[in-house]
């Protein structure tokens, strides 16, 4: 019914961690395949089914549902009661879609721009920048410790993933620092790193 594509080391080690935390990886069919690597390694998977074969993609019934904060509402709302996210419809359930969209519409298109040196009066005045970003992420934790208050959530595990790739690119702030370490020492995201890492070897 439900079959995730996964390239170990990637974007889609989030939805891995996900599904451990979830603790539905009997629900979920896990197949690893390959895609171009900035070192020039790997290449696009002919048995991938995303449209750009990205990773990660799910395929509920046939169905390809792409982007990360799409799959974790996805897999959160077809199983409510694993207590990664809010209940459907609460208030917090609207926080908690917020920080997934902010993370894809905002958090990562600013971080790529700084990566990438790109700097223009419309992307200021569309995403903001990293000033704005460290804000939104302090105001949150203030009230923490995690972006919903006292829960860890998919939210926590989506937002600070960049941070986790990129320490460099963490925000100049303890409080932040240390939401990213707490969030990147969960036992679920461990096990990923070493299946990850046990694939790369394979
Ligand atoms: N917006 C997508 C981005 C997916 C993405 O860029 N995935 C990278 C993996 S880190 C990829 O598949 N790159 C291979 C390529 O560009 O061909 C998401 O958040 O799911």
């Amino acid at each position: 019914m439900l079959t995730l594509f996964h390239a170990p080391n990637s974007r889609s080690s989030a939805i891995v961690t996900l599904i451990d935390e979830m603790d539905i990886a009997d629900r979920v069919d896990l197949r690893v395949v390959t895609v171009p690597r900035h070192d020039g390694s790997g290449a696009a998977d002919p048995a991938n089914p995303h449209p750009e074969a990205k990773v990660p993609a799910l395929v509920h019934d046939g169905q390809v549902i792409t982007e990360r904060a799409a799959i974790i509402l996805h897999l959160t709302t077809l199983f409510p009661d694993r207590g990664l996210a809010p209940r459907v419809g609460t208030a917090d359930w609207g926080r908690f879609v917020m920080w997934l969209t902010w993370y894809q519409g905002v958090l990562e298109p600013v971080l790529i721009h700084e990566m990438a040196g790109l700097s223009h009066p419309y992307l200021t005045s569309t995403f903001r920048g990293s000033a704005e970003v460290k804000a939104r992420l302090r105001a949150a934790l203030e009230e923490g410790p995690w972006l919903l208050g006292g829960s860890y959530s998919a939210a926590d595990l989506l937002v600070h993933s960049p941070y986790a790739w990129l320490p460099d690119a963490t925000p100049d702030d303890d409080l932040i620092r240390d939401w990213v370490a707490r969030c990147m020492a969960r036992p679920a995201r461990q096990r990923t790193l070493a299946a990850d890492a046990a694939r790369m070897a394979a």
